[in-house]
């Protein structure tokens, strides 16, 4: 206990900012939690069984030394079950609970975006006409001389159904390399559905069901591409249409963002179709009239989470802050409402806005919270529901206290790249291609892309870990792609803008982002939109010069921070996609020497890409580095790097 307490809890001056005053005011956050509820060190290692009433059953390795062929016999469930088993179980139970999270919000707007094809929501519309004939071209629906919204019923239900689906293979995976398709398909890891690959990890890890660690990992793969090249991608690519692919856009982010004057809303969680109507909502002048009759300047919106990634990609929304800083927020005394829909959302929330003000309004049918006050979403009465929501807000202002302190700290970022939008930024408009991407790549003035994600966690050091290696990398000519509360962390530290070339990236990557104008490290969006990532891995092939698998690109993935079981499905559908991927914190499952040797060092074997676990960020980095040099070493341009030379013709040359 001494030792957390000793721990730095944060780089965010922000944050720190209001732990401080948090424990001024008496309320309780994650981070005096963490010091109190340590975590358990059995369940960390993944030897817990808890899925039958004779359990559960610890089976911890001994500490510190190497356990006797004897021990390990012993080392058993009730049941007999080995520890390997108890371990994979767990992992993919993890797997499957992040899927079926992401899957549901892919059927939820898959849901509602057949409803606006179908004129039954009239307050939404499709927004990227462009996109719809993609997908329908993607998806052989007939364009002809229809309208937008009756081809867009045919992508709807077409894609609605890849949840039910019993037999065949999720659609999407046909967008992958064709050697990945090969792969997964003699592995026997294409999913079939997304429910039914869900659902089968469940039952498989029932009380006596599948008892081989090797055969639960590889439902392991397969439960996780259901999700990748099926739930996300779909929530993703639905999202876009309906509501705009996202392109670059200019805003800011820390809780410097909440205003004295203005009411103040945030929307946190991880559905985006309530923020978007509050986002219109909250410029309507009526409302803000309103808000004036109550004293305040104005409505001030701002999000948390991946819900803020969401309307902060498409709308410039601000952020007030990534997953650690959501009861902080409320801690400014400044915050009229808090507004969560599902996902990432601390019941501590509650607790804190006792000692203040706020209300937590919970919104969605599948998220209610004790003591919260809950405000259900209709999609078929979008602008009513947000107008309430908001209403309720602005009443909230008079009641705000005098106890209110806002950190003066912001930082400006440029969001909103979309694999599209890093298409053209790259090609530009008339030839949109990865070719320039694939050629700075060869010629080896970027070394490698990296995705670096995940959460915010509180066993370490808040921000830290992220931003330490996303500065390695870039210093070292690697392109950064985030999503998630990862994103926001390296964000706040200033890496998302245009200046941060100059100041954070190696030589070579300065003189690319410089040229075409773009930041070191750019963000692509909220967690589900790690599918982006694979569409540009998958773009990066295509486009040639790097081999012809994602396993062959000079690439790697991270998430230093996780704390999500939704982390671990993304880790296991990059690994199992062929992207070598670090975690950081802590790692499920080094209860079992064998289901770790699988995962770090057999599943590169079976599908090119690996998992691996450094919580040093600076080693984590640089085991990253090392496999983006391995690559480039399989693909012939190592000795490109050596030449790389940037005189001004050179500099000229790329622009
Ligand atoms: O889905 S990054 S803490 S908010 S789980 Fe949650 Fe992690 Fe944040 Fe986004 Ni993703």
């Amino acid at each position: 206990m001494a030792e957390e307490k000793e721990k730095v809890k944060s780089i965010d001056p922000a944050t720190v900012e209001m732990i401080e005053k948090a424990a001024q005011d008496g309320a309780r956050t994650v981070f005096e939690r963490a010091v109190t509820t340590r975590p358990c060190p059995i369940g960390a290692e993944g030897s817990c069984c808890s899925i039958c009433a004779m359990g559960p059953c610890r089976v911890p390795l001994p500490k510190g030394r190497e356990e006797t062929p004897e021990e390990k016999k012993k080392r058993t469930g009730v049941c007999g079950a080995t520890a390997e088993t108890i371990s994979a179980r767990n992992f993919l139970r993890m797997i499957a609970a992040g899927a079926a999270s992401h899957g549901d919000h892919g059927r939820e707007v898959a849901k509602i975006f057949l409803k606006v094809a179908r004129g039954e929501i009239k307050e939404f519309e499709i927004k990227d006409e462009q996109k719809l004939l993609q997908l329908a071209l993607d998806l052989g629906v007939e364009i002809g001389d229809r309208t937008n919204n009756e081809i867009a019923v045919n992508v709807g239900e077409i894609l609605a159904g890849e949840f039910g689906r019993q037999e065949g293979e999720l659609l999407f995976l046909k967008r992958a390399p064709l050697k990945r398709q090969e792969i997964w398909r003699q592995m026997g890891v294409s999913p079939r559905g997304i429910d039914r690959e869900v659902s089968e990890a469940m039952h498989r890890t029932h009380m006596g069901g599948d008892q081989d660690y090797q055969t639960l990992l590889l439902s392991g793969a397969r439960t996780a591409l259901s999700d990748g090249w099926g739930g996300s991608m779909i929530a993703t690519e639905l999202q876009d249409v309906l509501f705009g692919t996202p392109s670059p856009v200019y805003s800011q982010i820390n809780l410097g963002v909440l205003r004295e004057d203005e009411v103040n809303i945030i929307i946190h969680g991880h559905e985006p179709y309530l923020a978007e109507m509050i986002a219109v909502v909250a410029q309507d002048p009526e409302m803000i009239k309103y808000a004036q009759s109550k004293g305040a300047k104005g409505i001030n919106l701002a999000g948390m989470c991946c819900t803020a990634n969401e309307i902060l990609m498409r709308h410039g929304v601000p952020i007030a802050g990534n997953f650690l800083q959501q009861e902080l927020a409320i801690v400014t005394g400044a915050v009229e409402a808090m507004v969560v829909d599902v996902q990432c959302i601390m019941q501590g929330l509650v607790e804190v806005a006792r000692c203040y003000h706020t209300k937590v309004i919970t919104t969605d049918r599948r998220v209610h919270i004790e003591g919260a006050e809950h405000m259900e979403f209709d999609e078929h009465h979008a602008t009513e529901s947000a107008k309430k929501v908001l209403k309720a807000a602005i009443d909230n202002y008079p009641n705000r206290g005098k106890n209110v302190r806002i950190p003066d700290h912001r930082t400006d970022l440029i969001a909103g790249f979309s694999h599209e939008t890093i298409n053209y930024l790259l090609g530009g408009v008339f030839r949109a291609s990865y070719r320039p991407l694939n050629e700075n790549i060869i010629n080896g003035r970027i070394r490698g892309v990296a995705g670096v994600v995940g959460c915010s966690n509180v066993r370490v050091t808040h921000d830290d870990v992220t931003v330490k290696m996303v500065k390695e990398l870039i210093k070292n000519d690697v392109l950064v792609l985030q999503t998630g509360c990862a994103a926001m962390a390296c964000a706040k530290a200033g890496l998302m803008t245009l200046e941060a070339a100059a100041e954070f990236a190696g030589e070579g990557l300065a003189s690319v982002c410089e040229a075409v104008g773009i930041p070191p490290v750019l963000h692509l969006g909220a967690c589900i939109d790690n599918s982006r990532i694979l569409m540009a891995a998958t773009a990066m092939v295509k486009d040639g010069g790097l081999g012809d698998d994602i396993s062959d690109l000079p690439a790697a993935g991270a998430a230093p921070e996780w704390m999500s079981e939704k982390a671990i499905t993304i880790g296991q559908y990059f690994v199992s996609s062929g992207i070598y991927t670090v975690f950081g914190a802590t790692w499920p499952t080094l209860g079992s020497k064998e289901v770790t040797d699988f995962l770090f060092k057999e599943m590169e074997n079976l599908y090119g890409g690996k998992w691996d676990f450094e919580p040093d960020p600076i080693k984590a980095a640089h085991l990253m580095i090392e496999h983006i040099d391995k690559k480039r070493k399989a693909l012939g341009i190592d000795k490109a790097r050596e030449r790389v030379l940037y005189d001004m013709a050179m500099r000229r040359e790329l622009t």
